[in-house]
């Protein structure tokens, strides 16, 4: 497609040519009528226990229990003696989404795959939170990054890189921040129930191996999409909508007291949360706002429709059609350069703030993320 206006043409001088196009980041460039984005369906959902152990069922699922508007809640409690963090230097890329896959592939795979090429019968297969990041990609102004595509079997993988600088600040992280990251989970077990029946347990221990992710199919444009998410918890009304429409996500956030403060909240931090519910059809985000010491003084309900309206006041801000339409130029870009079927390739696409996106191809290299296990089980 050597006209599309996103595409810039022509080698740039002392580069590869092969990744010498690239793929503009302007939010001008996106603003045009909202994409075509089906209702996402969920297919399934698998949970990780306190080991991170993959079952192919909801055994981790919670519920939601209402908190009071102000329930200053204590999001220390348990730092030091009752928490268990997970191993982030295990880099588990899509595994489990895989292992889903591989459980699951009746419910995807089209009959008479002998004559299909595509047998998954989705184009991309990737993580929500990778998503998010190409949502928010034309406002992100510090962050860059890094995702590895393979096409196999006609179906193209997206699972991202760590890039040097998420390493650097990962390695650099203060002792406060580290506690902080403990808060957003803290905050889940006040508000999250085992059972429908029974009530959260404060006294318990946090244990972030635990996880029930939901997989979901939708399309965006022409491309067909599988991914998956982790889902705080669900409404406990059994009358509630079926999932994802009956799941909550839940966030804490510094309190809000300056026009500043809210501004930017509106301007940064509703639009991250805003991508990453819209992506599975989650409705609602349910907020803590706390305060210095990690006190919740408030509780507020954020519906996922409401929130373009909430913004619409800020001058310059957001707007949910350039992150849909980036998204969706993005993967057709994929689409475009990602032409070799064959496991171990990878093309990498890269991105740093006020750049084009650009991309380079390894073979067999340590970026290949494609499990044998996967691969084989695939090709039988
Ligand atoms: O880079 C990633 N996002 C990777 C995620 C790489 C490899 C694995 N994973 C998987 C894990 O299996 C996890 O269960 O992440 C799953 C969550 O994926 P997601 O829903 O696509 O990620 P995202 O939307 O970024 O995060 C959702 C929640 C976070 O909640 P908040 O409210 O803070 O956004 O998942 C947690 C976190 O609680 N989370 C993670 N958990 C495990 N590993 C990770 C991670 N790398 N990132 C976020
Ligand atoms: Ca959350």
């Amino acid at each position: 497609r050597p006209n599309h206006p996103q595409y810039q043409s022509g080698p740039t001088p002392g580069q590869n040519p092969l990744s010498s196009r690239g793929l503009s980041t302007r939010r001008e460039q996106y603003e045009k009528d909202f994409p075509v984005y089906k209702q996402p369906v969920e297919v399934g959902c698998f949970s990780l226990d306190s080991e991170r152990r993959f079952f192919n069922d909801n055994r981790q699922m919670r519920y939601y229990v209402e908190p009071d508007r102000s329930p200053n809640f204590d999001l220390r409690d348990g730092y030091k003696d009752r928490f268990i963090k997970r191993d982030d230097s295990v880099k588990e890329k899509l595994d489990h989404m895989l292992r889903w896959i591989l459980a699951n592939r009746s419910k995807l795979s089209s009959r008479g795959t002998a004559a299909s090429s595509c047998a998954l019968d989705v184009d991309f297969v990737t993580w929500r939170g990778h998503l998010t990041k190409l949502l928010t990609t034309p406002y992100e102004t510090r962050e860059g990054w890094l995702l590895a595509v393979t096409r196999f079997r006609g179906t193209l993988y997206i699972s991202e890189v760590e890039t040097e600088a998420a390493r650097r600040d990962q390695e650099n992280r203060t002792e406060r921040h580290e506690e902080m990251m403990y808060w957003g989970y803290k905050f889940e077990q006040y508000t999250c129930a085992d059972n429908v029946h029974s009530l959260p347990d404060p006294g318990g221990v946090v244990n972030t191996n635990e996880a029930f992710c939901t997989v979901v199919q939708t399309r965006l444009a022409d491309h067909r999409l599988l991914f998956s998410g982790e889902v705080d918890c669900r409404d406990k009304d059994p009358n509630a909508p079926a999932p994802p429409a009956c799941y909550v996500e839940l966030k804490t956030s510094a309190e809000i007291s300056t026009p500043k403060q809210r501004s930017n909240f509106h301007r940064f931090k509703l639009l991250k949360w805003w991508a990453q519910s819209f992506l599975p059809g989650v409705p609602r985000v349910v907020a803590g706002f706390r305060d210095h010491e990690g006190v919740v003084v408030t509780v507020d309900t954020f519906p996922i429709s409401k929130i373009s309206h909430l913004i619409k006041n800020e001058q310059n801000c957001w707007k949910p059609t350039v992150c849909m339409n980036f998204c969706c130029e993005f993967l057709s870009f994929v689409k475009h350069i990602a032409t070799e079927d064959n496991p171990s390739v990878v093309y990498l696409l890269s991105w740093e703030p006020h750049r084009d996106v650009t991309f380079s191809i390894h073979r067999d290299s340590q970026y290949s993320f494609l499990p044998h296990w996967y691969v084989e089980e695939m090709t039988r």
